[in-house]
């Protein structure tokens, strides 16, 4: 491929011009080539402009064609005129056909044997979940961080719960518009281990720009230890510190919207904390996960991301400490 030099280019960029899986393949293919077709386009049609201007410039006393009663430059000019409309028409076919065979490829994925993940869109954050087996004690849920093994193909299922959101990782597949009440499903493989970040592409408010998310490929062995891990309820605190810190979670507005797999605490407005501390973002790509990234988030997230759906949580700092160091044990 004459292009193979673009990829290396962008080294764990987000974007098409570095795909890490078939679809996105296709895509960049069909990409490049309306790329090329247009580029040349667009230089003839600049290079014969020059030309005309040029070459009129330099002659003394030239009169126009057009002002001309000419008809063996008439026939010329027509013949000229109908073979750049019947290239023109030809280029077109050519792109409209190449854009077919890239949907066809990209949806023939879909017929394969898949792993099913619903991702529910919301005001602004993703809700992942994996009914693996379709079996309720199974389930696993998670947020902002979509785990797939290397090489499995992914069907995801998605839809909104408010507004429209689109899923966009552009160096795994093409977006995919969530609309709420209906569900749209997105075929993907990726080939290549690594954390590729995907973006909401469809504005949906007013921190649409905080609301990214990363897809996580790993080996098979990796992907189940991961689930496996997912699974289990929230471990006991240990610490002093850790079992008053969930103390101060379940007598907070914490338990209105969260759920912490194993506590009472068991809503489903924001995102499920169960294993916080095993994710490497939070709110939805805005903050690594660290201690004081957190501490500030929990104190008043809408310093952070202005109109968030969560309130700030003004408390003693002593109590966050212990907070801090409980949701630390959330691995
Ligand atoms: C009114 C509902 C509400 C309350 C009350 C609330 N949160 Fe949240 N929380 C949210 C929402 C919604 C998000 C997702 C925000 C986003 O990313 O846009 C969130 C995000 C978070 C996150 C980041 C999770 C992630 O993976 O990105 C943490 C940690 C968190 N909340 C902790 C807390 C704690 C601790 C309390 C109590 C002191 C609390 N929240 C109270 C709604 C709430
Ligand atoms: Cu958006």
């Amino acid at each position: 491929m004459i292009f193979s030099f673009i990829s290396p280019m962008f080294p764990g960029h987000q974007t098409p011009l570095s795909p890490v899986g078939p679809q996105a393949r296709h895509i960049e293919h069909n990409l490049l080539l309306i790329f090329s077709i247009t580029s040349i386009v667009y230089v003839i049609v600049i290079a014969v402009l020059a030309y005309g201007v040029v070459r009129n410039h330099a002659r003394e006393g030239f009169v126009p064609h057009t002002l001309v009663e000419d008809p063996e430059i008439e026939r010329k000019a027509t013949w000229i005129v109908g073979a750049a409309l019947g290239l023109t028409i030809i280029l077109l076919l050519v792109m409209m056909v190449s854009s077919f065979y890239t949907s066809h490829s990209t949806a023939v994925l879909a017929q394969a044997q898949a792993i099913k993940i619903d991702v529910y869109g919301h005001q602004w954050w993703w809700e992942v979940e994996y009914p693996i087996n379709e079996q309720p004690y199974r389930m696993v849920r998670t947020a902002n961080e979509i785990h797939v093994p290397v090489g499995a193909v992914v069907t995801i299922h998605a839809t909104s719960r408010d507004v429209i959101h689109s899923f966009w990782a552009p160096n795994i597949h093409g977006k995919k518009d969530l609309l709420p009440g209906y569900e749209n499903d997105l075929t993907i493989q990726v080939d290549q281990p690594g954390t590729w970040r995907g973006q909401c592409a469809e504005f949906c408010g007013l921190q649409h720009a905080h609301m990214a998310f990363d897809i996580v490929a790993q080996s098979r062995e990796d992907f189940d230890r991961w689930y496996e891990q997912q699974l289990s309820p929230a471990p006991e605190p240990a610490s002093s510190q850790a079992i008053h810190g969930r103390e101060v979670f379940l007598t907070h507005a914490c338990v209105m919207c969260h759920t912490i797999r194993g506590t009472t605490a068991g809503a489903t407005v924001g995102p499920d904390l169960t294993h916080l501390a095993s994710r490497s973002m939070i709110a939805a790509g805005t903050l690594k996960n660290t201690r004081g990234n957190l501490a500030g988030w929990i104190s008043n997230a809408q310093s952070i991301k202005p109109g968030v759906r969560m309130p700030p949580n003004p408390m003693p700092s002593s109590d966050l400490n212990d907070l801090l160091a409980y949701l630390e044990t959330l691995r």
